[in-house]
């Protein structure tokens, strides 16, 4: 669990409780303000966490986004998750930094990231890959993708559902399912075992993101099998 000093006195205590929705915003490249708009609309919905993520994008104007992001959190009480990047997560005072596989190694990252009272997660596409990072103490996995996604370009063959019970006999931190997920798959893939569903075109899409956000946000964790 990390824990570190923030604003120079107060103690956060960076413990990553899942929402059954992990939203994630995704900038291309420059700054308009529609991504702004988006994590908005998410966050007044009662999202507890969102993620930033921003491929092709300057250092500088990475940071400035995370901390308009990070600002807009704070005033709902929610908490920001920088893709990627660890030292722009630490500059804009995020809430933590989601790592994949060939990003920073969890063993180097955990460290810093505790220093800082970050929370870490980290992407996995397999029950070994999952282990190991639990086991080299990252806060939640995602896993995925669970179906094709238009939302990155080099993603990997579909896991489906089916691929969770095995995730979810593996590790005990949280697991967030990602990759192709819709309102009407996100209930299969809950059900399948994940903590979370992880969307970004989903909510990118729709007219009404605050709308879906609410119902995502009141779908229970583990359903009941009928
Ligand atoms: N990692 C695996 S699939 C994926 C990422 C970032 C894209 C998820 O986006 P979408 O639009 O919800 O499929
Ligand atoms: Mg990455």
């Amino acid at each position: 669990m990390p824990f570190g000093l923030r604003n120079g006195n107060v103690l956060f205590v960076g413990i990553f409780t899942p929402a059954p929705l992990y939203p994630i915003v995704d900038v291309h490249g420059g700054m308009t303000t529609r991504p702004l708009e988006l994590a908005e609309a998410l966050l007044a919905a009662g999202c507890p966490w969102l993620q930033l993520r921003a491929k092709n994008t300057s250092a500088a104007d990475h940071v400035w986004v995370a901390r308009r992001f990070v600002e807009l959190a704070r005033g709902h009480g929610a908490r920001i998750i920088v893709n990627d990047r660890l030292d722009v997560a630490v500059a804009s005072e995020a809430h933590g930094v989601h790592l994949g596989q060939e990003d920073l190694p969890l063993e180097v990252a955990r460290p810093v990231a505790t220093r800082h009272g970050l929370v870490v997660g980290i992407s996995t596409h397999d029950v070994a890959q999952a282990r190991a990072a639990a086991a080299e103490g990252a806060d939640y996995i995602g896993f995925g993708p669970m179906f094709t996604t238009d939302s990155k370009a080099d993603a990997l063959a579909p896991r489906a559902p089916d691929a969770l019970p095995a995730v979810r006999d593996a590790v005990t931190i949280p697991i967030v399912a990602i990759g192709g997920i819709t309102e009407p798959t996100a209930h299969d893939v809950l059900r399948g075992g994940a903590d979370a569903v992880a969307m970004i075109g989903a909510l990118a899409r729709t007219a009404d993101p605050g709308g879906l956000a609410r119902r995502l946000l009141r779908l229970s964790r583990r359903p009941q099998s009928s």
